[in-house]
C-alpha cells in the first residue's frame, strides 16, 4: 500500500467515525432520574437510580453528599435487573440540599461523569415548632415589657 493510500485510507476511516453518532459509539446519555434533579422532597429517598440510554459496564464511584458530610449508605452498584442503572444507596440525612456525583464506565469503555441535586425540606412539625416558638418568646417578651420595673 503505497502512502498515499495509507493517507486515503485513514482520512476515510476518520470520516466514517464523525458521520457515526456518539450512541452509535457507545457513549451513553441519561435517559432519566430519581428524584428528578432540583426535585425538592419531603423526606430523602432511599436509593437514587440514574438510567442511561445504554447498559453500562461499571460503577468507578459515587458520592452522597449533605451539609459537607457522607450521606451514601452503601457501595454504588449498577441494578442486577437493568444495567443501564446505576444505584446509590442513601442515608437519611435529614433536610439540606443533597448533591450525588458518580462516574460509571460506559459500554464502550469511555468513563462517564455525572451529578444530581435535590433538596429535603424540613418537615412540617418542624415548620409548625419553628412557629409556635416564635409566638412564645414574642409573647414572653410583650408581657414582660407590660410588667412595671
Ligand atoms: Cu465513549
Amino acid at each position: 500500500m503505497t502512502a498515499r493510500r495509507r493517507a486515503a485510507t485513514a482520512l476515510t476511516c476518520l470520516a466514517a467515525l464523525l458521520a457515526v453518532s456518539p450512541s452509535a459509539l457507545g457513549h451513553s446519555s441519561i435517559a432519566s432520574t430519581s428524584p428528578a434533579s432540583g426535585a425538592r422532597l419531603a423526606d430523602p429517598p432511599a436509593m437514587v437510580r440514574v438510567t442511561y440510554a445504554q447498559p453500562l459496564l461499571s460503577v468507578e464511584s459515587a458520592r452522597v453528599t449533605v451539609r459537607g458530610d457522607s450521606a451514601l449508605a452503601a457501595p454504588p452498584r449498577l441494578d442486577p435487573a437493568d444495567a443501564r442503572r446505576l444505584l446509590v444507596p442513601v442515608r437519611p440525612a435529614g433536610p439540606g440540599s443533597y448533591h450525588v456525583n458518580w462516574i460509571v464506565v460506559a459500554a464502550d469503555g469511555h468513563p462517564l461523569s455525572g451529578e444530581l441535586r435535590f433538596a429535603v425540606r424540613p418537615s412540617p412539625w418542624v415548620l409548625a415548632l419553628h412557629r409556635v416558638g416564635a409566638a412564645l418568646r414574642h409573647a414572653v417578651a410583650t408581657i414582660l415589657g407590660a410588667l412595671p420595673a
